[in-house]
């Protein structure tokens, strides 16, 4: 981002709320905390509406004042997307600087991403946000610039500042698009290998990096904070019948994702589209799993996601008692449990993966002479050998694996045969 940030400013916040979602306002909190902002009080007032001006009522301001002086409190964070206009009036009455949700998780975007695609997204979704809430403060403006039907020095600055983003959102997207290029022929690329790939998904701090890390022995970032995982890495892993599938980390899901949020990481959760399975993991240590896991699926459902395999991946069952595991697996009978951390479930979770992978490749036949099975036998971590019946000095295989490969095995097969 142009104006690269390390954090918020600001480190006591109060969070204001006007619906009664408690899990939202926990949820709220973990994000601020992954900013490293401690949140001092929750203030909620029960209304059916936010007032258009202040989101709270007028009477309820003074309260709030109160509140942010007996706190010392230099952020107020709202728990919903509320209006520019809403965001100015508070701040005046208030004097603290006053966040949105969309802001916060847009910061934490900003925070965390490391790669130059993962920064102009970032950039993108920021300018995106603001863009239409200009317009607010500009009629604000030309009001207090000129005269009815003039065009106030207010409103001209803003038309500049306008443009420019403009300017600079153009700019971004032809880059992104770029980087989009080359990532479709690296997809092509992949496509045309021989390893089966599968997407590691859910929601923010399920323990997808952890996974994979553990699953691969390999050096990724891992934290207790939302979003840390923005630049997908791949990597190899092996399974105990020796084959070799490639794990692919994503962004995490969350509930009410900012819009131009989703638009900006669009190509890079549409790479879930191209892989063979989906695994989705679900931390079943957080008491609001249920609601986390149906809206990872439903962010799936969106991408276009379901008719690709899937399996459920409960995680972290190092944090439940043995009593409610026995009660989830009851009611999650298809399920793997695992854990990350301790390396729990792997034997289990890798033959599932295996096979609802080898469920959807092809199978051939191959009559292969004896002292040429080395030859095939290069290639096993691309392949399944499901049968073998030896014959003097042939062996016949029944194999499984990716299109691409079989064709090669075939070649090389035939070639022994001839
Ligand atoms: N106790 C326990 N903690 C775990 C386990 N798996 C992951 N964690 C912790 O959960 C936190 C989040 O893990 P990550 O692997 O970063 O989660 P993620 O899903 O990649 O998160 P994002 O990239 O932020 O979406 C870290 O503090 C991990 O150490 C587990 O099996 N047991
Ligand atoms: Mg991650």
């Amino acid at each position: 981002m142009s104006q690269s940030r390390k954090t918020l400013e600001p480190h006591n916040a109060i969070i204001l709320s006007i619906r009664e979602d408690y899990s939202s306002v926990e949820e709220l909190k973990q994000l601020l905390s992954t900013l490293q902002v401690q949140v001092m009080e929750m203030f909620y007032q029960k209304r059916s509406e936010p007032d258009s001006r202040y989101y709270f009522g007028l009477g309820k301001i003074e309260k709030l004042k109160e509140l942010i002086a007996l706190t010392n409190a230099d952020l107020v964070v709202v728990d919903d997307e509320i209006t520019p206009l809403q965001v100015k009036n508070l701040e005046k009455e208030l004097g603290v600087t006053v966040k949105d949700r969309t802001q916060i998780i847009i910061d934490i975007f900003a925070d965390h991403a490391t790669t130059e695609e993962g920064k102009l997204q970032v950039e993108l979704a920021s300018l995106q946000y603001q863009l239409p809430r200009l317009v607010g403060q500009g009629r604000e403006l030309s009001r207090l610039g000129g005269g009815i039907g003039t065009r106030g020095p207010g409103e001209q600055e803003l038309e500049e500042k306008r443009r420019r983003i403009r300017e600079r959102i153009r700019i971004i997207k032809q880059k992104l698009m770029q980087i989009e290029k080359n990532r479709a022929q690296q997809r092509k690329m992949r496509l045309q290998s021989d390893l089966p790939m599968v997407s590691v998904v859910g929601y923010t701090n399920a323990g997808k990096s952890s996974l994979i890390k553990a699953l691969s022995d390999d050096d990724i970032l891992v934290a207790d904070k939302l979003f840390s995982t923005l630049a997908p890495v791949i990597r190899r892993v092996k399974t105990p019948n020796g084959r070799v599938v490639l794990f692919k980390d994503t962004v995490g899901f969350i509930k009410n994702v900012p819009h131009t949020l989703i638009k900006a990481f669009e190509s890079t959760l549409e790479e879930i589209l191209y892989s063979n399975l989906i695994v989705v993991v679900v931390d079943i240590s957080d008491e609001n799993f249920n609601e986390k896991l149906g809206s990872s699926l439903a962010a799936l459902e969106k991408l276009g996601a379901n008719h690709l395999p899937r399996l459920l991946v409960f995680n972290k069952i190092d944090r439940v008692s043995p009593h409610v595991l026995k009660e989830l697996s009851a009611a999650y009978p298809e399920s793997i449990f695992i854990s990350a951390l301790y390396k729990t479930g792997f034997q289990e979770l890798l033959k599932r993966v295996c096979d609802e992978i080898e469920k959807n490749e092809c199978e051939d036949l191959f009559a292969v002479k004896l002292r040429d099975l080395p030859l095939l036998m290069k290639e096993k971590e691309k392949i399944t050998i499901t049968e073998q019946v030896y014959q003097e000095d042939m062996v016949v295989l029944r194999v499984r694996g990716r299109p691409g490969i079989l064709r090669r095995l075939k070649q090389i097969a035939g070639g022994m045969n001839s």
